[in-house]
């Protein structure tokens, strides 16, 4: 008879353990083979994923993000007793909070994953935002106002930093020389996961990418309770500025867009009042306990700095506008399916077209005009020049500060 040799591990006490199901044959006395119990089928995210999450995570415990201590003299943070327990029983319920925004950090993490994989140039940047946004709806089960896409994926390109997302009937096509800015927008419950990354199939612009990356990664390790906006920001430049790329025998410096900037996000509030620039500034703000934040950071070969240009995609109604009489009946009609769609939650043309919307442009307009919405056009360097971001969501956890997006590809 052969001898079976089991596979087996030594514990610390010395005692041996069968590992797997290694140790079920062992104890049960079976041979190695398949068994025929009748067992489910493996649940498994598709290609492409569209199976909400809830089905892997059925309790509602999603994947805590990563976690990050704060330096020196705020360690005490991390132990306080006090502290632990705040976070445990104080305010209003802060695990239900965490669980919203790890569930829309997960989605993100699977959605742009998915992304990485299949943007190539020939691809329309239609076709791009569309696999991203049903992604994103099918995974975090869209509903209503409780959970979905956060704001417009932003797709802008080489010069262009932020705020390009296609309208209906675009037909132009990702090109293979393209610096490609990807920025994805996932919520729950209004707790918005805002992350992106720069995407290029050419070599050239590799020190830009690391120069962008490195210098939101120094924005988050140095970012903690009681930080000074300003100083950050001072941070942020000096490790973007370490650095060069050249394009075509000219070696160019990569400038921090001086006048772009990450941001807090309050519930369905993408913007919550705090600026975090990329440069130094004697902002004396401090970022503080519960706060949540979108570092993110844009380099460029240009001027290192934007202006508006090109159409209008992205659209959010003034949080706190004050009540404007509408004597347009088209504006006032438009403004109700607005409030029911997306709140106070960024969109796009096309999301309003989704809703049955259709020749909208005036009413839209005489909204932008009373003040009631504002417009977010597309945000451009000087022509030539390339631009590329990196965007991660961290939460100001008393204890602890979380990256809530991080993932294994940045
Ligand atoms: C505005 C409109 C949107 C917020 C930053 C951002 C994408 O530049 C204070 C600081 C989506 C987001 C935003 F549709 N912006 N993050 N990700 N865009 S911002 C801003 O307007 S306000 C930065
Ligand atoms: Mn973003
Ligand atoms: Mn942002």
């Amino acid at each position: 008879m052969m001898t079976h040799i089991l596979k087996s591990t030594i514990t610390k006490t010395g005692m041996t353990v069968l590992l797997g199901k290694l140790r079920e044959q062992a104890s049960e006395g079976k041979k190695k083979k398949k068994k025929k119990k009748p067992k489910k089928k493996k649940l498994e995210q598709g290609d492409p994923p569209r199976t909400g999450l809830s089905k892997f995570y059925p309790d509602g415990i999603y994947p805590v993000g990563e976690i990050q201590h704060y330096k020196d003299d705020n360690t005490w943070r991390t132990t306080s007793e006090e502290k632990r327990y705040q976070e445990k029983i104080e305010n209003e319920d802060p695990e239900t909070t965490y669980q919203s925004i790890r569930k829309a950090a997960e989605v993100h993490r699977l959605v742009r994953q998915h992304a990485r994989k299949h943007i190539r140039p020939g691809m329309t940047m239609t076709e791009i935002a569309n696999n991203i946004e049903d992604g994103t709806r099918a995974l975090v089960e869209e509903s209503g106002l409780e959970a979905g896409v956060g704001f417009p994926t932003g797709l802008s390109r080489n010069n262009c930093a932020a705020h390009y997302t296609p309208n209906t009937g675009d037909t132009s096509v990702l090109q293979a020389g393209d610096v490609l800015k990807v920025d994805i927008g996932v919520h729950v419950k209004g707790r918005i996961a805002d992350s992106a990354f720069t995407l290029t199939w050419d070599h050239t612009y590799d020190n830009l990418i690391e120069a962008v990356k490195a210098a939101t990664d120094t924005g988050i390790r140095e970012a903690g309770i009681d930080v000074r906006l300003g100083e950050l920001g001072g941070l942020i430049q000096e490790t973007m500025e370490s650095y060069e790329v050249e394009i075509g025998g000219t070696v160019y410096p990569v400038k921090p867009i001086e006048n772009l900037s990450g941001h807090s996000i309050n519930p369905y509030r993408i913007h919550g009042g705090k600026s975090v620039l990329l440069v130094k500034n004697d902002d004396q703000t401090k970022m503080e306990e519960g706060d949540y934040f979108a570092i993110e950071t844009f380099g460029s070969t240009g001027r290192g700095r934007i202006v508006e240009s090109g159409e209008v995609s992205h659209y959010a109604r003034v949080y706190d506008a004050p009540h404007v009489p509408l004597r347009l009946t088209s504006a006032k009609s438009l403004l109700k399916s607005i409030n029911k769609n997306f709140g106070t939650l960024p969109w796009c043309r096309r999301y309003l077209e989704r809703t049955g919307e259709s020749k909208y442009l005036l009413a839209l307009n005489h909204l932008v005009t009373q003040g009631i919405v504002q417009d977010y056009p597309p945000l451009c360097d000087q022509r030539g020049s390339m631009t590329a971001q990196f965007e991660h969501t961290i939460l100001l956890r008393p204890t602890v500060k979380e990256v809530v997006t991080r993932g294994d590809d940045f």
